[in-house]
This record gives C-alpha cells, sequence and structure tokens, in this order.
C-alpha cells in the first residue's frame, strides 16, 4: 500500500513500458521462430513479466544478474538492448553474444548482465562465487539469481543456499515458481511446495510474494535487496507465477489443462498494473496507446537490425574457443 503512494507517473509509465516491450517482443520472436529466422531453443517468458521488472528495478546498475534460458525479460528489464537480443536469437555477429549463443545464451557485461544460463540450476553456484568476489573486493554489490522450481529441486540449489549462508555472501536468489519444470508438475518435484520454507533451513532470511503483482513484487524485492545491503547476508524470495505459453516451442502441453491457463490468464500482470495506473491517475488511455507504438517501433528497429546483420565467417569458428587460446 505504501509502495503504490510512493509510485509517481513517470516510474509507473517506465515500469509499464518494460512490461509491454517484454510481452510484445516475445509474441514478435515466436512468429519469427515459426519463419525459421531464429532456430534453437526458445523458451518465452510470456505471463511472468512482473517478476524480472519488479526485481530488477530493485537494483542499481552495479548489481549483477543471472538467469535462465528463459531469460529474454531479465535481459530487457536489465537494459541490454533489444537489438542485440534479436540479432542474437537471428545468430548474427551483432548479437550481444556475437551469435553463438541464441536465444539461451544472451550476455550483456557492459550491464552486469552475466547470461542465459542453459543448465538448469548450473549458474547458483556461480552467482555465489560472484557475490563471494564482490564481498572480498569490498564492493557495495548484489548478485540477483534468478531460477525456477525445478532448478529448487536439484543439488546445487542446496549446495549454493548452504555456502551462501556459511560465507554470508550478498546474494538474492529469486526463485519463479511457474509450478512446472518441463511438463513435470511441482508436486511430483517438491516433497515441501512453499518453497520458500527451505531457506530457513539453511539460516537464510525467506519469503514469498504474488509473482503476479508488479507492486507486490517490488516491495518484496525491496525489503530483500535493502536486507541485504545492511548484513552482507543472502536473501531467498519465491515470486509465485505462472507462464501462459508451452515450456518452449517443442511442447504440445498435454500435462496441464487448457482451463487452468485461463484461470492463470485472468490474472495477467500486464492489464492489472495498467488498471491501477489508470485509477491512480498516472497514466490515461492515450499514454497506454503511445506506449504500445513505441514498442513497436522498438521491436520493428530489433528485427530491422537482426535481419541487416552479419553472418560469422565459417573461417573463424573456432575463435574464442579455448583449445585456440590456449595455443596463443
Ligand atoms: C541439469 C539440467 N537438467 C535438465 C535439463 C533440461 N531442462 C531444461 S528446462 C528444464 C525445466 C526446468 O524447470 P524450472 O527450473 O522450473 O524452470 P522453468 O522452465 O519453469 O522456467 C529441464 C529439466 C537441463 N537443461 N539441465
Ligand atoms: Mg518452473
Amino acid at each position: 500500500m505504501e509502495k503504490k503512494k510512493k509510485l509517481d507517473a513517470k516510474e509507473g509509465q517506465r515500469l509499464l513500458h518494460q512490461m509491454i516491450l517484454i510481452r510484445r517482443f516475445e509474441e514478435k520472436s515466436a512468429e519469427e521462430y515459426t519463419k525459421s529466422k531464429i532456430r534453437g531453443f526458445l523458451h518465452l517468458y510470456v505471463g511472468e513479466e512482473a517478476v524480472a521488472v519488479g526485481v530488477i528495478q530493485a537494483l542499481t546498475e552495479e548489481d549483477n544478474v543471472l538467469s535462465t534460458y528463459r531469460e529474454h525479460g531479465h535481459a530487457l528489464a536489465r537494459g541490454v538492448d533489444p537489438k542485440a537480443i534479436m540479432a542474437e536469437m537471428y545468430g548474427k555477429l551483432e548479437g550481444c553474444s556475437k551469435g553463438r549463443g541464441g536465444s539461451m545464451h544472451l550476455f550483456d557485461a557492459t550491464k552486469n548482465f552475466f547470461g542465459g544460463n542453459a543448465i538448469v540450476s548450473g549458474h547458483l553456484p556461480i552467482a555465489v562465487g560472484m557475490a563471494l568476489a564482490a564481498k572480498k573486493q569490498k564492493k557495495n554489490k548484489v548478485t540477483c539469481c534468478f531460477f525456477g522450481d525445478g532448478a529448487a529441486a536439484e543439488g546445487e540449489f542446496h549446495e549454493s543456499m548452504n555456502l551462501s549462508a556459511l560465507w554470508q555472501v550478498p546474494v538474492l536468489f529469486v526463485c519463479e515458481n511457474n509450478l512446472y519444470a518441463m511438463g513435470t508438475a511441482i508436486r511430483f518435484t517438491h516433497s515441501v511446495q512453499q518453497l520458500e520454507k527451505k531457506g530457513p533451513a539453511y539460516g537464510i532470511e525467506s519469503a514469498a510474494v504474488d509473482g503476479m503483482d508488479l507492486l507486490a513484487v517490488m516491495e518484496a524485492a525491496e525489503k530483500a535487496v535493502k536486507m541485504i545491503r545492511e548484513t552482507g547476508k543472502p536473501y531467498y524470495l519465491v515470486c509465485n507465477t505462472y507462464r501462459f505459453r508451452a515450456h518452449s516451442m517443442f511442447d504440445a502441453e498435454l500435462y496441464r489443462e487448457k482451463s487452468e491457463v485461463e484461470e492463470w490468464k485472468k490474472k495477467d500482470p500486464i492489464p492489472k498494473f495498467q488498471d491501477f495506473l489508470l485509477k491512480e491517475n498516472l497514466i490515461s488511455a492515450g499514454q497506454i496507446a503511445e506506449i504500445e507504438t513505441a514498442v513497436e517501433e522498438e521491436i520493428r528497429k530489433a528485427i530491422a537490425f537482426g535481419e541487416d546483420g552479419t553472418w560469422e565467417e565459417t573461417g573463424d569458428l573456432t575463435r574464442f574457443v579455448y583449445s585456440e587460446t590456449q595455443s596463443i
């Protein structure tokens, strides 16, 4: 409630713009995928936008962000250039990972955005290591690590929680609990499904929040980041959310009822936040239309940039490969 009063029109509109950009960017990516312009894996974040936007707005530019293969939303919210993301998915040299990573490996060190990690839970130990480095270097840096409910069932999750608490490092673990790990429902992967209960077992302060409510996520993330900066300790935040689309582009969704998806769509975070802004007179219908138009233009430019991008010379394919680096 307090947060709602604090939010001014400019900031509210900026956040709405981010969520709409993520949604439209991904809808367009799916379209480009069906035209085979984008190849390889593609995991969409549609429905979960309030988590990335709500958490990342609580960080500073110096903080680190790590994510999974479902990371377009985090990259966009972090300010990675949509053109460089689209070119990456097109496999072009101008992509943020030189076209070699694709959708699952977006990376931009200038934004302190460290992936894009395709190994489920594999980036949690990396996040703890980065947080340890920041502590040793006496940098005021929070390392924020997004992962899914499936990742929280992996060994790395438990090792990372344990070590982060033991070493007292400034890391924010953000679990995006969308109730499924590919086609496996959470009741088949977790003995205790209130995932925030696992933090206190390691002595880590933890909370759960409605991940479909941007304002609630913002408030929870701000509280978490404040605690981390004040104490240097880790924090575990579970955002309960839902993906509206399939796990990836190769998923017939035989594991859930259409009616379940429809029920969750009623909690869509974008109209919810839009309605809030309208009700509080922080935006007008005309301004919402302007955001949609601006986003459309940003995406048009991103597609054109990807199309016009350069294919890497086949002779360069072994560049940046470990074996070549070793012989230099
Ligand atoms: C170590 C490892 N095991 C299995 C896979 C295959 N895999 C890719 S995504 C995924 C599901 C992960 O689910 P979750 O962590 O809940 O994230 P979500 O996709 O729901 O965002 C699996 C098992 C993988 N990439 N890495
Ligand atoms: Mg999941």
